[in-house]
């Protein structure tokens, strides 16, 4: 799906500022609220998510749908064109009115999705409405717990004539922010138009040759020019499908990024296409990229800040890439979902490598508030499997020309061992599934959850080990000589499988302002100590080609006892403060080269 874009054939009306909105008070849909304009509307800004936008705790803990309002109009000089509503995100799932009609409804929280207006407006003023709900179940992804049961809260036997308040139990570890959380535009292109440009670069000696693919809606030619960041041409292309040849290429570099543009005509309609030269690939214990041992520095992070909680906010994204700057890391995961298609485009210029996530998070019943008695098998229970197939195929499809996505995360932390064949018969084909969908045929990973690592069958199936680890945390925290050898033991076993292996996860929750001169757990110098401990480890292990921490930055949770105001691992606060560990990190990772740090025993 391309990225709605200003040019001489599309307009582009961006719909954020303050919307009118309400709750949803009642236990159903009130479907009434479409019919006409909100009563009693008050105010709410888009994009962002609405929870931290007003006080209270009935607003912020809402369960259920809310109701967003809109008016407008589109100037009657483009009311001949093809007119797309779009939606960045809304999170969880959305219905979208035009003037009282149901027009579209979308599944899934981090995903764009589109609709065409033309048969639907009037010349004269439109009233758009969108009811978003955010209630997360078994079959969304993220999961939730349909029937209750705090994930961090620890488990009460039930209690007759207490009536906890409705809310959202998440499977997952991050405040459930919702609403319309990214960019709503209108755009326009011509009535034959360009639906999709599919781009695939291969890399020969001085030059490279790019396929593509353009997919169009009617009649026309296809005409297709190449520029360099000089804006020069430097190859055209004629037809849908193709290639063409760049000679004197310049590489998209990790910290080092280099864009191409493909200039795409067709008909009346045009657009232009950013795109980078790299190529990715795993062989034996090594991650490739441009055919040189790369070696991920970085984070695993969150869409997450205060009052816009994972509404998007271009000024810490900016922010947040300089900080990696600062701190010598050269990669994150898009941890629990795919980011925003702004953040995704940033990367793209500024060289960050990223690996690509789904929202599968929680597919896991055996953890968290589910946990507890006999183990249970996951995939009899959750029912996540269609929408599953559905987040891998449009994260895919709308991330495929990013240059800097080096990898695509299926889930995290799902559960692999308490039944590992049905953990393996539902992620092979969705493994599969993902290879098939992405034209550069990217490396596809599977975040695992620390657990009896040996009877794992899911794992192993995938191109790139990825690790969440937390030895000297949940498992023998307090004491980093046991987290130390635990953790060697669980590196001997993998580095027999022949294949590269890097964490994606690790971490310790740290208050800042928290010291002590024989560091205790939740002080600033036990995260450096705890740091220090596993890098002597994995330092060992040629195999081990990265090292992603949890987390970036401190971010909102739902309450609880495991949590203190919020997730406490970040290495900077949530205002983007650095603690202690961050300046051990800024000496370590620049001392850490991109390329070449292990050098395979053979
Ligand atoms: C994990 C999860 C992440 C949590 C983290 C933690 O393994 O993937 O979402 O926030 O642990 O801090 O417990």
């Amino acid at each position: 799906m391309l990225y709605p874009r200003l040019n001489s054939s599309r307009a582009l009306i961006d719909l954020s500022g303050i919307w009118d909105f309400q709750l949803d008070k009642s236990d159903t849909f009130t479907e009434a609220f479409a019919c006409s304009p909100l009563e009693n509307a008050i105010t709410i800004a888009v994009p962002a998510s609405y929870n931290d936008q007003k006080e209270g705790e009935d607003f912020r803990d809402h369960y259920g749908w809310v109701w967003y309002q809109k008016f407008f109009s589109v100037p009657a000089c483009l009311l001949s064109e093809r007119i797309v509503l779009r939606f960045g995100a809304v999170t969880q799932s959305a219905r979208v009115y035009i003037n009282g009609k149901l027009i579209c409804k979308h599944k899934g929280g981090f995903l764009p999705f589109e609709v065409e207006l033309n048969e639907h407006i009037s010349p004269e003023e439109n009233r758009l409405t969108v009811a978003v709900d955010n209630r997360v179940n078994h079959s969304t992804l993220p999961v939730g717990s349909e029937a209750g049961g705090n994930m961090l809260s620890g488990l009460i036997p039930d209690m007759p004539g207490v009536t906890p308040k409705k809310q959202n139990y998440p499977n997952f570890d991050f405040f459930n922010y919702c609403g319309i959380t990214r960019p709503v535009k209108i755009y326009t292109t011509p009535k034959n138009y360009i639906k999709d440009i599919t781009l695939i670069p291969s890399v020969g000696e001085n030059s490279a040759t790019v396929s593509y693919i353009v997919d169009t809606v009617g009649n026309g030619n296809v005409h297709l020019l190449v520029r360099n960041e000089a804006g020069k041409v430097v190859a055209e292309a004629d037809g849908s499908e193709g290639s063409f040849i760049i000679p004197d290429v310049i590489l998209w570099q990790p910290g080092n990024a280099y864009l191409y543009t493909a200039e795409v005509r067709f008909g009346e309609d045009t657009y232009s296409e950013p795109f980078g030269v790299r190529t990715v690939e795993v062989r034996g214990k090594e991650f490739l990229i441009n055919g040189n041992p790369f070696y991920f520095k970085g984070f695993g992070k969150h869409e997450d800040s205060n009052f816009r909680g994972r509404g998007i906010d271009e000024v810490l994204n900016v922010k947040d890439l300089s900080l990696m700057n600062w701190i010598g890391a050269n990669s994150f995961r898009t941890s629990h979902y795919p980011y925003s298609e702004e953040m995704m485009l940033l990367c793209d210029r500024e060289g960050i490598v990223v690996i690509d996530e789904t929202p599968a998070v929680g597919v896991n019943m055996n953890f968290g508030a589910a946990a507890g008695g006999e183990p249970k098998d996951t995939y009899k229970i959750l029912q996540t499997r269609e929408h599953h197939e559905e987040v891998i195929r449009d994260m895919i499809c709308r991330d495929k020309n990013r240059a800097c996505v080096v990898m695509w995360s299926i889930a995290n932390e799902s559960d692999t061992t308490a039944f590992p064949d049905s953990a393996a018969a539902y992620y092979k084909p969705l493994y599969d599934l993902a290879h098939c969908c992405d034209p550069q045929n990217r490396p596809v990973t599977i975040v695992g959850v620390q657990n009896e690592f040996v009877k794992d069958k899911t794992l192993p199936l995938t191109d790139v080990i990825c690790l969440n680890r937390y030895y000297g945390w949940y498992v023998y925290g307090g004491d980093l000589k046991a987290a130390q050898q635990a953790l060697s033991l669980e590196l001997d076993y993998w580095e027999k499988l022949g294949k590269p292996l890097m964490f994606t996860e690790y971490g310790a929750d740290t208050v800042a302002g928290f010291h002590a001169t024989t560091p205790v757990m939740f002080t600033e110098e036990y995260q450096v100590d705890f740091y220090e401990a596993i890098h002597e480890v994995t330092d060992r292990y040629d195999f081990f080609i990265g090292e992603q921490v949890w987390n970036f930055a401190d971010f909102a949770t739902i309450q609880g006892i495991m949590r203190v105001v919020g997730n406490k691992k970040g290495l900077f606060t949530r205002d983007r403060q650095p603690k202690l560990a961050a300046h051990y990190f800024k000496e370590r990772w620049h001392n850490i080269p991109d390329f070449g740090y292990k050098q395979p025993k053979s």
